[in-house]
C-alpha cells in the first residue's frame, strides 16, 4: 500500500462530539476512507502504539488519556497523505496549530490533541496493521 496514512480520533474530540465534523474535515481535505471503526485501546494497547515515546516524561500521560474513551481508527488514502494530513491536522500543540487545522479547531490541549497522524509511509503501514486487518481496509 503506498500514498495511506493511519488517524485516529482521539478521546477528547469522540467525547466532546467532533466524530461528524473532523471526518467532514477529512473528507474536504481529499482523502478517501478506506478503512473506518469506533474503537477503545486497552492499556496494553495505547503503551505499545506509543512505545518510541516510552522515555518521554508525558508516556504515562499518554498512555492513560489514549485508552480512557472510544476512539474513531481509520486508514486515509490520497497522494502525498502522510505530509497532507499532518498540514490539516496542524502542530501537536493547539495553541501553536494554524487556522483552520484540525487541531486548532478541536483539540483541548498539546496531550489531549484531538487527532493522531502517521509520521511517516513505513509508520502508516505499521499503524493500519495495528488496527485494522486486511479484510477491514478497502
Ligand atoms: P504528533 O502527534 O504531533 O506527531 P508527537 O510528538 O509524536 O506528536 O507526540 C505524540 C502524542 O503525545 C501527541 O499527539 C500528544 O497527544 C502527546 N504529547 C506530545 N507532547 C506532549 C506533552 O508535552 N505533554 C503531554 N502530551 C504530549
Amino acid at each position: 500500500m503506498s500514498n495511506i496514512t493511519f488517524t485516529m480520533i482521539k478521546p477528547d474530540a469522540v467525547a466532546d462530539g467532533h466524530i461528524g465534523a473532523i471526518l467532514g474535515k477529512i473528507a474536504e481535505g481529499g482523502f478517501k476512507i478506506k478503512a473506518l471503526k469506533l474503537t477503545q485501546l486497552t492499556v496494553a494497547d495505547a503503551k505499545k502504539f506509543y512505545e518510541v515515546h516510552a522515555e518521554r516524561p508525558f508516556y504515562g500521560e499518554l498512555v492513560d488519556f489514549m485508552s480512557s474513551g472510544p476512539i474513531v481508527a481509520a486508514v486515509l488514502e490520497k497522494d502525498n497523505a502522510v505530509e497532507d494530513f499532518r498540514t490539516l491536522i496542524g502542530a501537536t500543540n493547539p495553541a501553536e496549530a494554524a487556522e483552520g487545522t484540525i487541531r486548532k479547531m478541536f483539540a483541548r490541549s498539546i496531550g489531549e490533541n484531538a487527532v493522531h497522524g502517521s509520521d511517516s509511509d513505513e509508520n502508516a503501514l505499521i499503524e493500519a496493521q495495528f488496527h485494522f486487518s486486511g479484510r477491514e481496509i478497502f
